[in-house]
Formats: C-alpha cells, sequence, structure tokens
C-alpha cells in the first residue's frame, strides 16, 4: 500500500466550508423541517447581469460555429482581456503581459505554492483566508502543528484584531520568504490606507521578501481615498504578485475566472524573473481559463459591464449596512461591511463554534466560526452579506427575535 502523504495528516480537521456544510447536514437531519439561511460561506447570489450574461452568451453560440470554434487557448488568457484587465482595473500601472489569467484566485494560490516550493516559509495576518495556511501545509512548508498555541511552528502568524485595528505589529514580525496580505481582508472586512500599506511593502523590500497580495474583494472598496491595488504604492513592483478574482463583484463563482499579477521587475535571489517561472507552472500544470467566461469578463470590463458590476457591489455592501445595523442594535461589537461583503462579530462568552451552534440552532441562521480563519479569530463569527435581499432581512429578524 502507499504511504500517505504525511502533511495531509498535519491538515487540523476538514477544510473550514466543507465541514460547515457537514454540521449544516448533521442539523437538518435532527431537524428536517428548519428552513435555514446562510450567512456562512462567501458565495454570490445575484443572477449574472445582462450585459455580461451577453458576452458569455455570445462566446457560446460562437463556439457553436465552424468559424467561430476555438481549443485550447494561451495558458495565459486572451490577450484582449490581459491588457484590458491592466487597463481598466489597474489604470495602466501595470502592463498586459504582467496579467495571467486563471481559473480563479483559490487555484492560483496553490499553484504559487508550488512555484515557491517546499522550503518558502511564510506569514499570515492571523486571522486569514484559510487557504494560504492549508496549501503551505499540504507543501510541507510548515514544520509540526502546536496544539497549545492552535498554530503551526513553521508559520508566522500576524495579529489583525481590533486592538491593533486589524493591522499587525511589524516589529514584531520575523522574516519570512513570502507574506500573504488580503485587502480588504477576509474575514473582518478591514481594509487598508495608504500609508499602512506602504509599510508592508516597505517591510517586506526590507526582508527581501515576495509579498502575495490577494485582492478579491478591491472592488468592494468604496473610498477613493484607500487603495485598491499594492501597485498603487511606490516601489512593490520589485516585491509583490497581486492575485485577484471575478468571482465576487461578477458572481463568477461557479463560472470560475480569475488573474495573477507578476510584474515584470519581481526577481528571485538568482535573478530569474518569477514570471518567467510561473509562466513554465501556468504551461505545465493549467490549460489556460475557459473562453467563454474570459468573453464574459470583457464584456464586464467595457462602460455597460463596469456600472452592472458597481450596481452588483452595491447591493451586496447594502446588505451588509442592514446585517450591521441589527448586530449593533443587539448590542454586538461589529466590525467590516464598509469595503467587503464581511461582518466581523465579537462573541463574547463564548467559542466561536458555540456561537455558531447556537445561530444554527436558535435562529437556523448559518454562520462562520472565527477561528477557522486562525486563532486571533476565535470569539468572533463571519456573517456574509452575499444574500439575496429577502434572505438577509429575515436571517435578521430571526437573529433579533431568537437571540436577545
Ligand atoms: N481569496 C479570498 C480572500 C477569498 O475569500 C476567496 C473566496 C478566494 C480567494 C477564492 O476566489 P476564487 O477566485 O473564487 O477562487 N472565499 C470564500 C469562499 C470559500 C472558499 O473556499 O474559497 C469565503 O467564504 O471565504
Amino acid at each position: 500500500m502507499v504511504k500517505r502523504n504525511p502533511n495531509m495528516a498535519k491538515l487540523q480537521s476538514g477544510y473550514l466550508f466543507p465541514e460547515i456544510a457537514r454540521r449544516k447536514k448533521e442539523f437538518l437531519a435532527r431537524n428536517p423541517k428548519a428552513k435555514i439561511i446562510s450567512l456562512g460561506i462567501g458565495d454570490t447570489t445575484q443572477p449574472i447581469t445582462p450585459h455580461i450574461t451577453k458576452g458569455l452568451h455570445n462566446e457560446v453560440s460562437r463556439l457553436g460555429t465552424r468559424k467561430g470554434y476555438s481549443g485550447y487557448g494561451a495558458e495565459q488568457g486572451l490577450e484582449e482581456l490581459r491588457n484590458k484587465i491592466a487597463e481598466k482595473l489597474y489604470n495602466g500601472i501595470i502592463k498586459g503581459d504582467e496579467v495571467f489569467v486563471s481559473d480563479g484566485a483559490k487555484p492560483d494560490t496553490a499553484r504559487l505554492q508550488v512555484l515557491f516550493g517546499s522550503n518558502a516559509t511564510i506569514a499570515v495576518q492571523d486571522p486569514s483566508y484559510p487557504v494560504y495556511v492549508d496549501s503551505s501545509v499540504i507543501l510541507g512548508q510548515t514544520g509540526n502543528y502546536n496544539q497549545r498555541k492552535s498554530q503551526f511552528d513553521g508559520i508566522e502568524y500576524m495579529e489583525c484584531v481590533p486592538e491593533n485595528n486589524f493591522f499587525p505589529d511589524l516589529k514584531k514580525t520575523k522574516k519570512t520568504d513570502i507574506i500573504f496580505f488580503c485587502n480588504p481582508n477576509n474575514p473582518t472586512g478591514a481594509a487598508v490606507n495608504r500609508r499602512q500599506l506602504k509599510e508592508i511593502v516597505d517591510f517586506a523590500r526590507r526582508n527581501k521578501s515576495i509579498l502575495v497580495y490577494d485582492s478579491a474583494y478591491s472592488q468592494f472598496i468604496t473610498d477613493k481615498k484607500l487603495p485598491k491595488s499594492i501597485y498603487e504604492i511606490e516601489g512593490s513592483k520589485e516585491v509583490a504578485i497581486e492575485i485577484s478574482s471575478f468571482s465576487k463583484p461578477i458572481g463568477f463563482t461557479g463560472v470560475r475566472l480569475g488573474w495573477a499579477v507578476i510584474p515584470n521587475e519581481l526577481l528571485f535571489e538568482d535573478g530569474t524573473p518569477v514570471n518567467k517561472d510561473w509562466n513554465r507552472i501556468a504551461t505545465t500544470l493549467f490549460n489556460g481559463a475557459s473562453n467563454i467566461a474570459q468573453h464574459g469578463a470583457l464584456n464586464a470590463l467595457d462602460a455597460k459591464g463596469m456600472k452592472e458590476m458597481r450596481q452588483t457591489i452595491s447591493y451586496y455592501l447594502e446588505n451588509a449596512g442592514i446585517i450591521r445595523d441589527s448586530m449593533e442594535k443587539l448590542g454586538y461589537e461589529v466590525y467590516g461591511g464598509r469595503h467587503a461583503p464581511y461582518l466581523w462579530m465579537r462573541v463574547p462568552g463564548k467559542t466561536s463554534w458555540e456561537a455558531f451552534e447556537e445561530f444554527l440552532g436558535k435562529a437556523n441562521v448559518l454562520t462562520t466560526p472565527g477561528v477557522g480563519f486562525g486563532p486571533s479569530g476565535e470569539g468572533f463569527l463571519r456573517l456574509s452579506a452575499l444574500d439575496h435581499r429577502e434572505d438577509v432581512k429575515e436571517a435578521v429578524e430571526r437573529i433579533e427575535r431568537c437571540m436577545k
């Protein structure tokens, strides 16, 4: 028999979201009549808007014709889309040939870990999107799990809590090869200002680290003074990769489309351009994003599509406002929801999983336990606002009624 990859055994329980789905199923088996509303996984609910749908549709029709058919595309994505991302989403501060279109930010994270290899060391915000830590564990970068600290010994956890305004103390942060930094942050919803982002870039430059900046929620930033992209910060091109996604802003969670930006200036120690190796990884482990999805995105990035995108985002942010107002009325300490579709809420006197079970049991509302995002998330819940308005309203009504 084949020996199991020992790194798989180091992963703590199942991946967070399937674990939540499992608990939901268990609850429904015990309470078959319960009507659960999910403010749990950050999955979109609103239909893809008309102009973007048209982009998808037209490509499907073309594929059904002899003249319009296309097979494998460029692994890096359609040139037109790469240029349009650079122009419309980055105002030309990066170039099209630095954009690598993909099937999403999650698979790009996994491929980046393969690129960095098993000897790389990583730092993460604590709490953060669990994929950074879990992919690092799978690659064998992490050392052992420390039960007492609820941390992996080989990972640098940068505490981001209300007490430090969700911004890490970099004086206390050890040097690592890679720093994962998600802004606006999942799960806390916190968005950094320009000065803070410059601190992160300067820190990476001093330590000669690579910063992997996850901007999956950047389109939710409504304050024009706040930076959306890492490349708005001087000196970032020599240290930063940006990964991002069409999942949340245009409802492509199921369609699947994202991108990574790897600037030409970013080099490894021996002088090899990082994007040369990324190209090798992309051409070997990935066969290009779906041509249908890419044509949807082309429409999303013209004037009509961008307007639709803004409308979708406003809808979700209004949901976030409804949830925030209600939870504050109930006396909860609530963060986020202004530049991200997530609310981050303290649950005093309870563990995250206890609060998760209580919300599910009493109000039949599914949430995400904060501890699933890292040890500093203990004692918090994350609520997603990516839902139908009527479900959001009903969920908060139920919480107000049942959780007083
Ligand atoms: N990056 C961040 C920070 C995310 O929160 C998510 C999705 C992704 C990347 C994934 O983007 P794709 O482009 O769709 O691959 N986070 C959701 C969904 C859970 C999951 O497992 O991805 C969430 O609820 O946190």
